[in-house]
């Protein structure tokens, strides 16, 4: 596609890119104006999107900000001695980024080229495709946000369900009660059409809505019961639920019979709980908790949704465990709460390995965002010496910036694969610039619906900007270049591919799928580097018979078998069937044909509860002996001494109306909020003699900051707030501008969780001046 090609206005099938609901949107295309540039025009819901089903928020229609303007980089830079940057053709490109990180593993091995990325919140094709990359080189070595809030959630869905793949999601337009724990879905999502389904459960007498959160929230205003917990006081708070529905007998005790096993300890450690101090530690009144409590246990199905209001917190990972052991004794496996197929997983099932140099747990397979650092600057032999970093931004989203850049700069080798110039782009010897998730085909993997889960592959909608070119073609080149396959490796398939035709619909075999898919499995088994450069063979082999605006799709192929095999019966439900390669392949054909996403599998209703759960027996295990350790500290601290030095806790990092992590960088995207305020409660405002608007100086033990105060009753006392994603640079033609402050030159890196290394960056210890 070229920019002629976009000759009147029209629109498109596109998802929305900002947060994991992907919602389907219309995209208004419009002609080439003065720039040259064809560019998204007005956006509108998509009512034929399966999850979406035509709602979108309010950021939707500012994604024009994200796909044009002068933050876009349009050609491979390489960094000079001086440290600036000069443009280099792909050629070149190429093959140095291939021979510094050949250089890299076969002097040091392959393991110390880390990889940091794989997509944010609407692009996972690019992890996809890196997999061929990174198995070119032997690198073993991965992170990503999902290390910096959910790995701890993952390893106790494994330590209760048997492994890591064994996720939890919320039945939210049935559930009787609705509970959010440090979670703020008005602003936030994660669940699909929030905002019109938490009316719903408002309006409706017979379903309630329970949340637990230090701040009055969108959300919490509209909830039945709002627990305004203490900052980081959710573990006696959930501790002291769990304690009151052990101790008025409100576990569904037929259904903990037959589903769960090894409950004695931790009913024991409840029994044990001094109900009214922990309610007094955590700052909420008894007879609230009580009544809240009652009203989850007596509900006919309640679904609970924990986020970063616990995970980025104190007791992180027990706060997990603490919140799901609520919803199993309460009997809501299979009502409120369903263990759910994926498309792909985006983690992996066992948390077998350890980081090569502290030897810290990669929970779910993954590096912990907090030891990253640890793991380069050091003189160990197995350090990282090397990183390639694709659709994220550590430097600015991981805890203790200043810790991040040291790092970054050390490394021998940094390559950074991005659409914008960004904070970690800015440290790499080469940056390569990837085409926008609007001049590409993409797709995420956050398929967690139950009972019909959706998957959505995105067309291109708009021609490609200057040179930059798709992550696909960039892994096809980079493992072509380190000699990941060769023509002659290539030879079977491209005669089986000749005879494929994607390029409109057809029936059933008529476009030579079946065959292409029998040739390219019996390929793949040969060897086994061909199974991990898989992705990039199937864009060079199958890519060229897709249509144009679906060549990165390729990968899916592959991915869609993998589900058919592994969901048969679920993949059957939604209507692809047959032995293999029939219903993968009408899976595929499907994904290609239906613009607006397709449901891939629909789980089986009325049946057993533990169908999902895959530990031996198939019962739930709820002892997890080191959580029930840290469960039994919680008695030594119910009266904390007042920090002289830190009288606030620090959110840093909110979300709010008008932030959407560093996916934006033009400040000019914010209706409101532009600089992003620092939140503090009244009290604690008039207290330190800050008016509403005035300039303050935030402080804490890795640095300081100065923004703008924001005076909200519905903060806690005692709790200030950040936003997330602020704080990034965006080139106004005046050297740039830097709006709002970047939460972690705030945060430390050694506050973490002590099982899942996960940030504390919900409570990071603070004190405000007035400036
Ligand atoms: N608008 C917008 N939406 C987004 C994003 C975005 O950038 N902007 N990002 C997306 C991403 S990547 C994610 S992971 C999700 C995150 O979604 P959420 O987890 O909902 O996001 P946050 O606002 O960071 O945190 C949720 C709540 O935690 C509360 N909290 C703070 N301290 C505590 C505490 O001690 N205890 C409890 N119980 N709660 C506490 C805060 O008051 C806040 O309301 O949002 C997604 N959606
Ligand atoms: N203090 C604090 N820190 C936090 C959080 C917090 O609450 N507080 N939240 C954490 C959470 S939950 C998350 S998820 C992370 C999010 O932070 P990151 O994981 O770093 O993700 P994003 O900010 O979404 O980064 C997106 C990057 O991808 C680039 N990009 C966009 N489209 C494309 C594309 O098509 N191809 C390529 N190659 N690049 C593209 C963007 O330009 C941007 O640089 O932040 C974390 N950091
Ligand atoms: S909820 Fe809002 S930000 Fe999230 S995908 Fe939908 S429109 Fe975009
Ligand atoms: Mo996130």
């Amino acid at each position: 596609m070229t920019a002629a090609d976009v000759a009147e206005t029209r629109w498109e099938e596109a998802a929305c890119i900002l947060c994991e609901n992907n919602c389907g949107v219309l995209l208004e295309i419009t002609p080439p104006g003065d720039d040259g540039r064809a560019r998204i025009g007005r956006v509108r819901g998509d009512k034929n999107h399966p999850n979406s089903q035509g709602y979108t928020c309010n950021k939707a229609r500012e994604l024009d900000h994200y796909q044009t303007g002068p933050h876009r980089l349009t050609q491979p830079l390489r960094r000079t001695a001086a440290g600036t940057y000069e443009p280099a053709d792909w050629d070149t490109a190429i093959r140095e980024v291939a021979a510094g990180f050949a250089r890299l593993r076969d002097t040091h091995g392959g393991e110390t080229i880390f990889y940091y990325g794989g997509g944010g919140q609407g692009n996972h094709l690019p992890g996809a495709y890196a997999a061929a990359t990174r198995g070119a080189l032997g690198s073993k070595f991965a992170s990503n946000a999902l290390a910096q809030e959910k790995t701890g959630e993952f390893w106790v869905d494994g330590q209760l369900f048997g492994n890591e793949h064994c996720h939890t999601t919320g039945d939210w337009e049935h559930c009787e009660v609705a509970v959010f724990v440090g979670k703020n879905p008005w602003q936030t999502h994660g669940v699909h059409r929030a905002r019109t389904v938490l009316r719903e459960i408002a309006n409706d007498p017979d379903r309630s809505m329970v949340v637990i959160d230090p701040r009055r929230t969108e959300t919490a205003e509209l909830a039945d019961f709002h627990l305004q917990v203490r900052p980081g006081g959710d573990a006696h708070l959930l501790a002291a639920m769990l304690a009151i529905a052990v101790t008025e007998d409100l576990l569904d005790n037929p259904f903990v019979t037959e589903h769960a096993e090894h409950t004695d300890k931790l009913l024991d450690a409840a029994r044990a709980v001094d109900i009214p101090a922990y309610c007094q530690r955590a700052g909420v009144d008894e007879q609230l908790v009580r009544a809240a409590t009652r009203r989850i246990a007596t509900a006919s199905s309640a679904a609970f949704y924990e986020d970063l209001g616990i995970q980025q917190n104190v007791h992180s990972t027990l706060n997990s465990y603490l919140e799901k052991s609520l919803w199993l004794l309460t009997g809501n496996l299979g009502r409120g709460m369903h263990l759910h197929t994926a498309f792909q997983p985006l983690w992996s099932a066992h948390s077998s390995r350890a980081t090569p140099v502290t030897n810290t747990p990669m929970l779910a397979g993954i590096v912990p965002c907090n030891v990253i650092t640890e793991e380069i600057l050091t003189d160990h032999p197995n350090r990282f010496r090397g990183a390639l970093v694709e659709a994220n931004n550590p430097v600015h989203s991981l805890a203790d910036s200043h810790r991040m850049r040291e790092a970054f700069e050390a490394l021998e080798f940094l390559v950074v694969i991005d659409v914008a110039m960004s904070e970690t782009a800015r440290l790499a010897d080469w940056i390569l610039p990837a085409s926008s998730q609007f001049e590409k085909a993409e797709a995420t993997f956050f398929t967690s619906e139950h009972p019909a889960n959706a998957f959505h592959l995105r067309h291109a909608v708009l021609p490609p900007l200057g040179d930059t070119l798709p992550e696909a073609e960039i892994h096809r080149r980079l493992v072509r270049e380190l000699g990941g396959y060769t023509d002659d490796d290539l030879e079977a398939l491209l005669a089986a591919a000749a005879d494929v035709d994607l390029s409109q619909p057809r029936e059933d075999d008529a476009d030579g799928l079946d065959a292409f898919a029998l040739t390219f499995l019996g390929w793949a088994s040969e060897l086994p580097l061909r199974t991990k450069v898989a992705p990039a063979v199937l864009y060079e082999v199958l890519g060229p018979r897709l249509p144009d605006n679906l060549r990165e799709g390729a990968v899916t192929f592959a991915l869609a078998h993998q589900v058919a095999l592994r969901n048969a019966k679920e993949v059957a439900n939604a209507g692809f069937i047959g032995d293999a390669p029939k219903a993968g392949n009408a899976l595929f054909r499907a994904i290609l044909e239906r613009r607006s996403g397709t449901v891939f599998a629909i789980d089986d209703e009325d049946v057993d509860p533990n169908a999902r759960v895959i530990r031996d027996g198939g019962k739930v295990n709820l002892e997890i002996p080191v959580l029930l350790d840290e469960l039994a500290t919680l008695a030594d601290d119910i009266d904390p001494v007042p920090d002289s030095d830190w009288p606030l806790i620090l959110a840093a990092g909110e979300r709010r109306a008008f932030t959407a992590n560093t996916i934006f960088r033009d400040p000019d995207w914010r209706k409101r909020d532009r600089e992003g305020a620092v939140r503090v409660h009244p009290k604690d405002a008039a207290d330190l003699g800050i008016a509403d608007g005035a300039r303050v100086r935030l402080v804490t033990r890795a640095g300081h900051a100065e923004g703008v105060a924001m005076i909200d009753e519905d903060m806690a006392h005692g709790m200030v707030s950040l936003p997330n994603g602020m704080g990034v640079d965006f080139p106004d033609g005046n050297g740039g501008t830097v709006t709002g402050v970047a939460p972690n030159e705030l945060t430390s890196h050694d506050e973490r969780d002590p099982i899942a290394a996960t940030p504390h960056h919900k409570h990071v210890k603070a004190r405000l001046e007035p400036v």
